[in-house]
Parts: structure tokens; C-alpha cells; sequence
């Protein structure tokens, strides 16, 4: 074990592992479990700072609280930048420090439920032969909204992805999610192993059965009677997911050092709020969350419609024009006066009434804690992590809002002037002219055609698989999407929203 004084604060520090852990300061709530003893029974694909937060630290919960000794997580990295995370993880022996925020209030808890970690590029055999593994009940996923391969036009699998294509040439050596997944099934079928439920954890209405029509969609390009195996076996429940966890920064790892005394080079900071709402529907089991605040449901659809279409929304909604009007993260944006109307106002005048009733929940309430949620200025959520994937988060969380409004013969002003927004933040240029990084998978046809098209949207508006052919269409909204790009391109953000609110 490694002790350092720290230079600055005088400070015992140590690095984190399963030796150090009883050193570290009685303020730290450590895991009060032998790890040695934990059998091994879900696969996580995509480990980053939100499972880390959410699945994993209610999973912690059970070992902590209720002694359980089953379900321990074994991480999977598929991307090429997974490889740090693996390298930070297998040093401190798959610990971490999870920070825990409210306004002044700050917990510090190391996590223990995660007892792996995988690096596929690497090893794709010892990933199969886990997910192939009798032990592996659950496979679940944060593999970000854009990792689906899903069309929005043609609202289906697009198999023209080149990981997509290489798996379904090299079945045996996949590369891509859908290939370990339709693979490691595949052997299980062939051995006489029951399936693991397949668990998708990221924001997507249905997320359950979108993975469900993906994956089917990928095992029919395979092989027929797999993917008829497949959907008779398998389960995929949805489930909504809800916990606010900023992007870790050196400031963070500064903190968690200095103030905690852990040399963490991977620690977890999130809110204190957090939610997880699941269709009891498991193939092969499941660990008992519900014993540590996990809401099991018959139906999730109405909270899962809730959490996108409000917090999800309401973030992609502000964080384009916030960050055009000179604004670095969410809450500061927030606890300015004309931010909170605009989403004040959008949520209750042009979300709520889509939305139905939501068993248990007082929306009204929801909606003052989910401002309150965004103001927390202890929880720094830089608006880049936001802005980022505008092309994925923007079909699932603004766009069938407008969607349902113009079927009903309205155009929603606010949830337009949204769109409006990331049409101009895509020009690549702020209002001051200076170049601004836009991180999107689809970037670059992105800000040619915001390029091309400035004050005229058409140009974007025809990539029909983030708008398929409804919206391109509808004269009402093209209009008032034009009228909103002038205003930004002319008078800036906030003179635009200023205005919107004032009609
Ligand atoms: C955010 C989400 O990425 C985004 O745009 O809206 O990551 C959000 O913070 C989480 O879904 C909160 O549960």
C-alpha cells in the first residue's frame, strides 16, 4: 500500500485498493463486505460515470445493507477510450470513490459491487466466455442513446454501421454490443444455458423493447431460428433511469484527494437525487433491488415518458442557447431568471399536457424538484457534456413532443425555439465568431449543412433519420423554426429567448 503526504495539505493520502481501504478516513464510508465472497452475476456494458453512480451503487446497497453475496458486476469496455477506464479500475482493484452532492452537503462512499472489468478490444474471448457463463443472469447497457443503431426515419435497425457489418462477418470475433450479445446467446442456446435478461439503462422511451427490435434485428441478419430463440426466451424490461452525474474532472479528483484524503484516479461525482424505475420482467432472476428504493413496476412507460420528456428535454432545450448566450455550466444558466422561465414554461405549457398520469407522482412537484435538481450548484454539469450528441438526444427527448403537437394541429413556440438553438450551435461558430468544438458522431454533415443552410433550416431538416418526414414537412413549423434561426443568427441567443417568452 502507498501512502503519500500531499504536498499541499499535509494530508495522509492513499491510493485506492482493497488493501488501503481500511485506512482510509472513518468519514468515508467503505464497503462493509468480504468483495472475495461476492459471486459474479451481471455483465455491465458501457461503464462510465453514470452506472457507476446508479446501478452499481444500488447493487452496493445490497451487499452492504442486506447482505447479499450474489450479483457482483463485471464491467465491459467495447470503445477504444474504455481502455483508461480499465486501466484505472484494475489498479484500485475495481474501487472507486462516488461523491455524493446536495447544495453544501457532500458524502463520500467506495464502491465495491464492481468486481471486474473487461477490456474487449483486448480480450473478446474472455467476454464471451463471461456472458457465455452460467453465472451471468443480466446483461445490462449504458451504451449512450446513439449506440442503438436505430433509424429514426425508418424507425429501424441500421445495419449499415461498419461494426454492425463486421460482426455479422466474423460472428465468432464480434466487436460491436450487438455482436457479443447475439453471439454469447447464441453459445448459450447451443449449450443448453438459459439466457440473462438483457437490461438496457439509458434514456430511451421504451428502452427495453427498442433493444429488443435491435438486437432481434441483428440475429435475424445471423440466423433465423436464433433470433426466434431469442424472442421467446429472452427478456428486455424497461426501465427509466435518473441521476444527474457531471463528467469527473481534475478539479474533482483534486477534491476527492485533498479533502478525502483517495488518491482515486477515476472517482464518480453525481447528485443526491437518484431513481430507478423497472419492469419486473427477468428471464433468469434478478438481484432484489427492490429492498434499496428500486421501484419494480408492471408498467414504466409513464415514468420513463415523465423523465425524458421533462429532464432530458429541458437539458437540451437550454444548454444550446445557454451556451451560445456565454454560459459554462447548467446551474449557473439556470438561476438566471430567463432560463428558468423558458423551461418553467415549456415543461408546463408544452410537455405536461402530453404527458399522462404518472402512478404515485405529483407532476407539479416533480417539475419544482427538477428545477431544483438543475440549480445545484454543487453539482457542476459543464454544458459540453449536454451539447454533445445532439444528433442522438434530440429525437428522443425534444422532437416527439413537437411530434404530437403537430399531429394535433399546434406548433409548440418553446420546444421549436429549442431546435432553433441547436441548428445555430451547429454552425460551429459562438456569437463571437470563434470556433466552438461540436461533439457529435454525425458532426460533420451536421455543420456543413448548418453551414450551408444558416438561416434556413431545410438542409438539416432533410437528414431523415434524426427527423424523419413529419417535421421536414410541416410548413407551421418550418416557419417558425426560420423565424427563430434569423433572430439567432441576427439579435443572439438571449434576445431570441427574450422574445419568445414576451409573444
Ligand atoms: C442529460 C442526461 O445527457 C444529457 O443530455 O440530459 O445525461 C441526464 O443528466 C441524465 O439522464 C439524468 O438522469
Amino acid at each position: 500500500m502507498l501512502e503519500t503526504i500531499h504536498p499541499d495539505s499535509k494530508k495522509m493520502t492513499r491510493l485506492l485498493n482493497s488493501e488501503s481501504l481500511v485506512h482510509l478516513s472513518t468519514e468515508v464510508s467503505i464497503p462493509n463486505y468480504d468483495r472475495q465472497h461476492i459471486k459474479h452475476g451481471i455483465v455491465h456494458i458501457g461503464v462510465g460515470g453514470f452506472h457507476r453512480a446508479h446501478q452499481a451503487l444500488y447493487t452496493d446497497d445490497l451487499f452492504q445493507n442486506h447482505g447479499i453475496t450474489s450479483w457482483g458486476i463485471c464491467g465491459v469496455g467495447l470503445l477504444p477510450q474504455d481502455k483508461q477506464m480499465e486501466k484505472a479500475l484494475r489498479k484500485q482493484d475495481f474501487l472507486y470513490t462516488l461523491i455524493e452532492r446536495h447544495y453544501d452537503q457532500e458524502k463520500a462512499r467506495v464502491i465495491g459491487s464492481l468486481i471486474d472489468y473487461l477490456y474487449a478490444p483486448e480480450n473478446p474471448g474472455a467476454v464471451l466466455e463471461k456472458m457465455v457463463s452460467e453465472d451471468t443472469k443480466i446483461v445490462s447497457l449504458t451504451i449512450t442513446e446513439g449506440g442503438y443503431c436505430y433509424n429514426e426515419g425508418t424507425g429501424e435497425f441500421d445495419s449499415s454501421h461498419p461494426y454492425v457489418k463486421h460482426d455479422l462477418e466474423n460472428p465468432q470475433h464480434p466487436i460491436g454490443v450487438f455482436g457479443f450479445l447475439v453471439e454469447a446467446l447464441h453459445q448459450r442456446c447451443k449449450k443448453g444455458v438459459p439466457p440473462f435478461t438483457i437490461l438496457s439503462c439509458d434514456n430511451l422511451q421504451s428502452n427495453g423493447d427498442l433493444t429488443k427490435k435491435m438486437v432481434i434485428s441483428f440475429a435475424q441478419l445471423r440466423d433465423c431460428s436464433l433470433s426466434q430463440w431469442i424472442s421467446k426466451q429472452v427478456t428486455f424490461p424497461n426501465c427509466m433511469v435518473d441521476r444527474i452525474t457531471p463528467m469527473t474532472t481534475d478539479e474533482d479528483k483534486s477534491v476527492v484527494l485533498e479533502k478525502w484524503g483517495i488518491q482515486d484516479e477515476w472517482p464518480v461525482i453525481a447528485e443526491s437525487f437518484n431513481q430507478w424505475v423497472i419492469e419486473d420482467r427477468f428471464c433468469n432472476g434478478r438481484p432484489p433491488w427492490d429492498l434499496v428504493g428500486v421501484q419494480m413496476t408492471g408498467d414504466v412507460l409513464p415514468y420513463e415518458k415523465m423523465k425524458i420528456r421533462l429532464l432530458n428535454a429541458s437539458h437540451s432545450a437550454a444548454t444550446y442557447l445557454a451556451y451560445l448566450d456565454g454560459y459554462d455550466y447548467f446551474y449557473k444558466a439556470i438561476s438566471d431568471p430567463l432560463y428558468r422561465e423558458y423551461l418553467g414554461r415549456m415543461m408546463n405549457e408544452e410537455i405536461t399536457p402530453l404527458l399522462p398520469a404518472v402512478p404515485g407522482i405529483d407532476l407539479t412537484e416533480y417539475k419544482k424538484t427538477l428545477l431544483e435538481r438543475f440549480g445545484n450548484p454543487s453539482v457542476k454539469d459543464h454544458l459540453n457534456r449536454i451539447c454533445m450528441d445532439g444528433s442522438s438526444k434530440m429525437p428522443k427527448f425534444i422532437l416527439p413532443s413537437i411530434q404530437e403537437h403537430l399531429q394535433q394541429g399546434n406548433t409548440p413556440r418553446l420546444l421549436s425555439l429549442a431546435v432553433a438553438g441547436w441548428f445555430r450551435f451547429l454552425s460551429a461558430e459562438n456569437e463571437k465568431g470563434e470556433t466552438i468544438p461540436i461533439n457529435d458522431p454525425m458532426a460533420e454533415i451536421l455543420v456543413e449543412k448548418a453551414k450551408a443552410g444558416k438561416e434556413h433550416p431545410s438542409s438539416l431538416l432533410g437528414i431523415t433519420e434524426i427527423f424523419g418526414e413529419l417535421l421536414p414537412n410541416s410548413q407551421s413549423f418550418v416557419d417558425s423554426l426560420t423565424r427563430d434561426l434569423e433572430s439567432l443568427y441576427q439579435k443572439g441567443a438571449r434576445a431570441t429567448l427574450q422574445e419568445a417568452l414576451n409573444q
